[in-house]
């Protein structure tokens, strides 16, 4: 019997500007993402959707005075607690937890669940840092965030979410950044985090790259979690994303990393939990997008080409 891994979908669309990835799980499981897990040799269970009010009923700045600009933070909040239930859940259970989102704030829940019974490692396959804080954020989305809130910083500090102690944040490896805000670049370059951008991917070619990433997530932890934000591929292979930057992975280097990964995990036993966020329907071609992201996962799984 293979791993059974868990299908969370977490339709948020809270933490960004533009309404869409709230219809992300049911586009990545259209494309056929338990297929593509079963060609992987693993057990797809789907557990549905986490219920969520729509964004028109609440009011994005009705937050603490506390939490500054971000908006929608007490819905985000509900969600990734109950979120972090099911991820935790799931691991009681030895199955492999697969968050669906929705925006990247979702990942706040997603490593809450995860890190409650283990050191954490992580790999961040994204465009972006996600480092703001409400005091830092130019857009005051939360997506833009959540890293930030997982390791509680700024005004994060006093939120149940810098409760999350053994995410291990000399243990957090960016993939492929290309997009900084100013005020964030101090922050990354403040932080424990290992950083690998474009140019180095540039330089030394996404497989050495990764290996190294894998090398800081598993270095003192106890499993590793991925989080995949679409807008790491370059637009023109992942067009149906809320914020495209230009310049970013192919569509064969997002297979070699996420295949060096699933190598890893087949040697060690790495792999704990995903999420796979940020596909935006509305704004993809013919489902381009969920359909990378599936086939993505498959490969994270261990499907390959022979
Ligand atoms: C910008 C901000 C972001 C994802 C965009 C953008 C952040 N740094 N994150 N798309 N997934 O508004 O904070
Ligand atoms: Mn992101
Ligand atoms: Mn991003
Ligand atoms: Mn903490």
């Amino acid at each position: 019997m293979g791993t059974t891994v868990r299908i969370i979908g977490a339709p948020m669309d809270y933490g960004a500007d533009r309404r869409g990835v709230d219809m992300g799980p049911s586009a990545i499981r259209y494309a056929g993402l338990a297929d593509g897990l079963e060609r992987a040799g693993v057990d797809p269970v789907d557990a549905g959707d986490l219920l969520m009010p729509r964004a028109e009923e609440r009011d994005p700045d009705a937050n603490q005075p506390s939490h500054g600009n971000a908006k929608f933070l007490r819905e985000v909040e509900d969600i990734c607690r109950r979120l972090s239930d099911q991820v935790a859940d799931a691991l009681a259970n030895g199955e492999f937890p697969l968050v669906l989102g929705g925006d990247h704030s979702v990942a706040i829940g997603s490593m809450h669940g995860s890190a409650r019974d283990a050191d954490l490692g992580t790999i961040w396959f994204d465009a972006h840092a996600d480092l703001n804080t409400p005091e830092t954020s130019p857009s005051g989305n939360v997506h833009g965030m959540p890293l930030a809130a997982t390791l509680g910083r700024g005004m994060f500090e006093t939120t149940e979410w810098a409760t999350a102690p053994r995410v291990r944040e000399d243990a957090i490896a960016y993939v492929g950044l290309r997009s900084i805000d100013e005020r964030e670049r101090e922050l990354v370059r403040e932080s424990e985090m290992t950083a690998f951008t474009m140019a180095d991917i540039d330089e030394r070619g996404m497989t050495a790259v990764v290996e190294d990433a894998l090398d800081v997530a598993t270095d003192g932890t106890d499993g590793v979690h991925v989080s995949l934000d679409l807008d790491w591929l370059d637009p023109k292979t992942a067009p149906g994303v809320g914020t495209p930057v230009r310049g970013g992975v192919t569509y064969r280097e997002a297979h070699a990393a996420l295949e060096t990964v699933s190598q890893r995990h087949d040697a060690d036993g790495i792999l704990r939990s995903m999420d796979v966020v940020e596909v935006n329907p509305i704004l993809d071609e013919g489902n381009e997008t969920a359909t990378v992201a599936a086939e993505l996962t498959a490969s994270a799984f261990g499907k390959r080409i022979l």
